[in-house]
């Protein structure tokens, strides 16, 4: 039976792997809900099993579903992947699912972080959520590891580790006031030291523009190995991205990691504004309580949206002219993995993209 820790992993000497740390296998929750992705899901679908194939070509993986869609999932899905059922509200792994840690026994445990849908009833995402919020519970029981109930509302996608101790974050979404409001910027970067294992937090302003998550690290930077953060990044100064990434840029510029490194930036150019059509609006039902698509409106389209499994790196495209100067940019930084480029724009339709729908489980 697993354990429901009542400590925290720095002081049980557990702490967040690097994503390029070896993977057990990788995480996923299947598409359904119409109200959040259009045409039944049936695109999203298809979207989601050519990322899933992409992955299990690399590493074992686990695809969670609902009941009712498990005979559809396991019939698209090819036999290498694990499909399991596993209750969730909506198809994001990366931010309801578990953050993994280890320690230097080579055990594992995991972390099961408060989820509130991005923002719960101020500015959250829908409406209820208690399903996803149950996933890294149960994701513990699957694989027999201990858990750690953190205090915290908090998503994966919200940090990133280089594994060395240090941590990257924004202000946009730690400190927005629909996720700790009752916790101070210094009572969070303790508990995110206490719950990931590291000594350095480093502090983004705002994530990609019009990121419905409220600004997520993990669309606008990402660490590519220690002392190496990706950043996504327009020429254009008149596009309203260019100040936020300007700010990271400067800021990053400034920041010491947790051994005193100085970081470099590797700048990833980000792909021409995509706007939801009229018919791909139209394909979505409207529910209340659910955040409704608006055809016109500019998703948060980031090529740092990637993920990183073992020997390869799952990079999301748009059938965009900077989908190619992006793979090859971070192919030359990452000369021990392959770069794969998957059609993510169903993906982004929804609300992110391969990093925000995929979870490491890494080995102990
Ligand atoms: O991490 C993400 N980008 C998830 C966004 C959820 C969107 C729900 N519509």
């Amino acid at each position: 039976m697993t354990q429901l820790c009542n400590s925290n992993p720095r002081a049980d000497g557990f702490h967040m792997p690097s994503e390029w740390a070896a993977h057990t296998r990788t995480w996923m929750l299947w598409p359904e809900r119409t109200d959040n992705w259009r045409l039944g899901a049936k695109p999203a679908q298809k979207a989601y099993v050519a990322v899933a194939e992409a992955i299990s070509r690399f590493e074992p993986l686990t695809m969670g579903v609902n009941q009712g869609q498990f005979q559809n999932a396991r019939g698209l899905l090819p036999p290498q992947v694990r499909v399991v059922e596993l209750s969730n509200n909506d198809a994001w792994m990366r931010d309801c699912g578990p953050t993994f840690v280890v320690n230097g026994s080579g055990e594992v445990r995991l972390v099961d972080w408060v989820f509130n849908a991005w923002g719960g009833l101020k500015g959250g995402l829908y409406f209820p959520w208690d399903l996803d919020d149950l996933v890294a519970r149960k994701v513990a029981d699957l694989e027999g590891v201990d858990r750690y109930r953190a205090p915290l509302v908090l998503e994966g996608g919200s940090i990133h580790v280089d594994g060395e101790g240090t941590l990257l974050t924004t202000e946009e979404c730690l400190l927005n006031e629909n996720r700790n409001p009752e916790f101070t910027k210094e009572e969070i970067e303790q508990y995110l030291m206490d719950y990931t294992g590291v000594s350095k937090v480093v502090w983004l302003g705002a994530g990609v523009y019009n990121d419905e998550t409220n600004g997520h690290v993990d669309n606008i930077a990402c660490f590519l190995r220690p002392g190496l953060v990706a950043l996504t990044w327009t020429d254009d100064h008149n596009d309203p991205q260019y100040p936020i990434s300007k700010d990271a840029f400067e800021r990053l510029g400034k920041a010491l990691d947790a051994k005193g490194r100085r970081l470099e930036v590797l700048k990833i150019h980000q792909p021409d504004p995509v706007i939801i059509a009229a018919e791909e609006a139209d394909g979505v039902d409207a529910v209340d309580g659910t955040q409704p698509r608006q055809p016109g409106a500019r998703m948060a389209a980031s090529y740092i949206n990637f993920y990183l499994c073992n020997g390869g790196a799952i990079l999301p495209t748009f059938n965009d002219p900077h989908d190619e100067p992006a793979r090859a940019t971070l192919q030359k930084a990452m000369p021990d993995r392959k770069v794969v480029g998957v059609p993510a724009r169903e993906i982004l339709l929804g609300g992110g993209n391969v990093h925000c729908i995929t979870q490491q489980q890494p080995k102990g």
